[in-house]
């Protein structure tokens, strides 16, 4: 059976299980989640929590080495960075909106006194820039500095491109050890059914149907948000910078590759079905879509953006926390940085909002309420993430080819 047949299997009996108990036997109820649905949960909690450091340095020293390779820096490569870094501020500015004026956090009173949390004073927004620089790179790892040890990957991808040939040795370790942390994702969504069903159970016993409502709004925004960052920014893209191209049919042309997207959550299984649906349906050039669209799948995460963005808002809001502007810019600003380096695989999206939770201070406790859903969120935010690949694809070719119609060479084949 599927991993998603599991997880959505888990999400129902953990709901139902929490509902009746928390109607029928209360008393029952907190015997069983302390003893089975917390620990569950916080077993599947930390296993994520283990990984989110790990991850985060191996994939953004290899992400920002390879937007240091040389061939990433000519004409192309830099107008296609340009495009995902710009489109990904657009898509977490959509979603971080929609959850402020909707309030997803806010629809029940959850008592999350059990998570024993205190709200730690937010920094201004000058000191968060200030401190982005490390002074001590392994007090900031061991501290969960975020934002710090991005700062620091950054740094170390910078200086292994520049090195090159000479350090070569040192990429190929790290890359095997991005490898490692790949596998161990794999290992611990194997037990994201049991997970999901733990926090689910809890959750819902404890908060009854203002957690089933809260859960529903949440997913509603982060769809919504999906749809009008597709709709608006892509739609936008190919029109606009595509060559007045009819977006709908951009959009019925890569289709094959959404669908694929969605039903494996994992932009890097879908990359060779992705590129090929572009070359084919978008006649996109094979020499901008072989290297648009796998940087894209490395580097260019919106619609995970859009989840960070409507998920920290919503966990923030449960612990009646207001983030200063100081603390939304470190969202973006965590969100964009970590979404260079994240690998598309399905999950590794949750195991970065644990990191983007951390730049703010918010629990990842808060994680609870919206673990269970998320593997059904991963499928549509998969799509959306390759999906802006293609379309900056679409930008890229037009470029191109004004740019040769202009030279008086013949357009781009
Ligand atoms: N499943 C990831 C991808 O493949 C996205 C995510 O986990 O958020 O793009």
């Amino acid at each position: 059976m599927k991993l998603t047949t599991k997880i959505i299997i888990a999400l129902i009996a953990g709901a139902v299980v929490g509902i009746t108990l928390n109607i029928t036997a209360p008393g029952v109820f907190s015997v069983l989640d302390t003893w089975l649905f917390s620990p569950l949960g916080k077993i599947f909690l930390n296993l994520i929590s283990m990984l989110v450091i790990p991850i985060v340095l191996f994939s953004i020293i290899l992400g920002f080495n390879g937007l240091g390779d040389p061939k990433n820096l000519g004409r192309i490569g830099v107008r296609t960075i340009l495009y995902f870094i710009f489109s990904t501020f657009i898509a977490l500015s959509i979603a971080i909106a929609l959850a402020l004026v909707f309030k997803p956090g806010e629809v029940g009173e959850f008592n999350t006194s059990s998570a024993s949390f205190e709200a730690k004073e937010a920094p201004p927004v000058s000191e968060t820039l200030l401190n982005i620089i490390p002074s001590n790179p392994f007090a900031a790892m061991s501290s969960g500095d975020m934002l710090q040890i991005i700062v620091f990957a950054g740094f170390i991808g910078f200086a292994l491109t520049m090195l090159g040939e000479k350090t070569k040795g040192i990429v190929n370790l790290i890359q095997q050890g991005n490898d490692i942390m790949m596998y161990l994702v794999g290992v611990v969504m194997k037990f994201a059914p049991y997970g999901a069903f733990g926090l689910l159970a809890s959750a819902i016993g404890s908060q009854g149907f203002s957690a089933i409502k809260a859960m529903g709004l949440y997913m509603t925004i982060v769809i919504a948000a999906l749809l009008l960052h597709m709709l608006i920014t892509y739609g936008g893209t190919v029109y606009f910078l595509g060559g007045k191209r009819n977006p709908f049919k951009f959009f019925k042309g890569f289709s094959p590759a959404m669908g694929v997207a969605f039903s494996t959550s994992s932009s890097n299984a879908v990359l060779p079905l992705s590129m090929e649906v572009a070359q084919s349906n978008l006649k996109i050039p094979k020499s901008i879509s072989s290297f648009v669209q796998p940087l894209g799948a490395t580097i260019n995460m919106d619609g995970t953006a859009i989840m960070q963005g409507v998920a920290t808002i919503f966990i923030a809001q449960v612990y009646g926390i207001d983030l200063s502007f100081g603390q939304l810019l470190t969202v973006v600003l965590t969100a964009v940085l970590a979404s260079i380096g994240t690998a598309g695989v399905p999950g590794v999206g949750l195991i970065m909002l644990a990191m983007v939770l951390q730049s703010v201070n918010l629990p990842v406790e808060g994680i609870a309420l919206i673990l269970g859903i998320d593997r059904l969120l991963d499928m549509a935010r998969t799509a959306v993430n390759i999906t802006g690949d293609a379309a900056c694809a679409v930008w890229v070719t037009e470029a191109e080819r004004k740019r040769k119609a202009k030279l008086n060479e013949n357009p781009v084949q």
